[in-house]
């Protein structure tokens, strides 16, 4: 299983690769800083690659629970110059664009982006139409709600089948549309208009999702799944988001999306080591 990126490049993901998140939104708090200057933005490029940082993910948008939506324009600002930056200082580097607006994604691309990272999935106006015009591989991820309202009750039946069901359908629109099964990757968005308990389902069914035969994504690094179950604060919340990562790359998933590189790259060389039964 591989993805193909741009300019002949390649991810292999028959091991679990590391995604690090870097965030530009002014607002956020669990990057370990704010990222909006170029050279602060490249030095912590720098840190997340050499902690063993595999794809950085850069992200404009704010889809926090309660989170407000972000003007076009104050996203493009945020995101396309740091792109461009990385891109130029790290020719080589996989990176990816969280957003789900068609114009950033286009942008985006244009300025280098190796995938497109999309919580909604390419559901907005013309976002799909721009994920098959660039050949990019996409995240298509699962969301009930919109991030302002999320949490606020979800409910669900069975949360794997419908979720997993959920995925495999708009896998199979995108791919009507033009996308390769090859470069879809299934993502079942923990947090993303879950409680409690259906993110623990999720995670115990990572075994059914990557059974779909799609690359999956699992993002839980700092997540409330974890603050929740442990009454840990966002700041005490890395012992339990290795063990998420942990648990995720030992079922098979193939990225796991993280703000504490060091740390899961080791717990993800652990988990190399334990599946090939040898150490290299
Ligand atoms: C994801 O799961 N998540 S942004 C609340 C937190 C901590 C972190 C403190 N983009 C995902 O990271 N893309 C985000 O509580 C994502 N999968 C994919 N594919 C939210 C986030 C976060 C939210």
């Amino acid at each position: 299983m591989e993805l193909l990126l741009p300019r002949q490049r390649r991810l292999d993901l028959r091991q679990t690769r590391l995604m690090a998140i870097l965030n530009v939104t002014p607002d956020s708090f669990s990057d370990g800083g704010h990222f909006t200057g170029e050279q602060a933005c490249l030095t912590r490029v720098n840190e997340l690659v050499a902690a063993g940082a595999e794809i950085i993910d850069i992200g404009g948008e704010s889809t926090r629970p309660g989170a407000a939506d972000v003007a076009l324009d104050d996203e493009l600002q945020r995101v396309v110059p740091v792109l461009s930056t990385i891109r130029r200082k790290f020719p080589d580097l996989v990176i990816s664009v969280d957003t789900s607006k068609a114009e950033v994604m286009r942008q985006a691309a244009h300025a280098g982006a190796d995938i497109l990272n999309d919580v909604r999935a390419l559901q907005e106006a013309g976002a799909l139409e721009v994920a098959v015009a660039s050949q990019l591989p996409v995240c298509l991820m699962h969301m009930q709600g919109q991030p302002r309202s999320m949490q606020h009750q979800p409910v669900y039946q069975d949360v794997v089948s419908e979720v997993l069901h959920w995925l495999v359908s708009r896998a199979e629109q995108c791919q009507q549309a033009g996308i390769p099964a090859s470069q879809i990757i299934l993502d079942p968005g923990f947090g993303f208009g879950k409680s409690l308990s259906h993110n623990y389902q999720l995670l115990a069914a990572m075994p059914d999702f990557v059974g779909s035969g799609y690359a999956i994504l699992a993002g839980m690094s700092r997540k409330s799944m974890i603050g929740q179950l442990l009454q840990r604060d966002v700041s005490e919340r890395l012992a339990g988001s290795i063990a998420c990562a942990t648990i995720a790359a030992m079922q098979g998933a193939q990225i796991i999306r993280v703000h504490d590189v060091k740390e899961t790259a080791d717990a993800l060389a652990i988990v190399a080591a334990t599946k090939s039964g040898v150490i290299q």
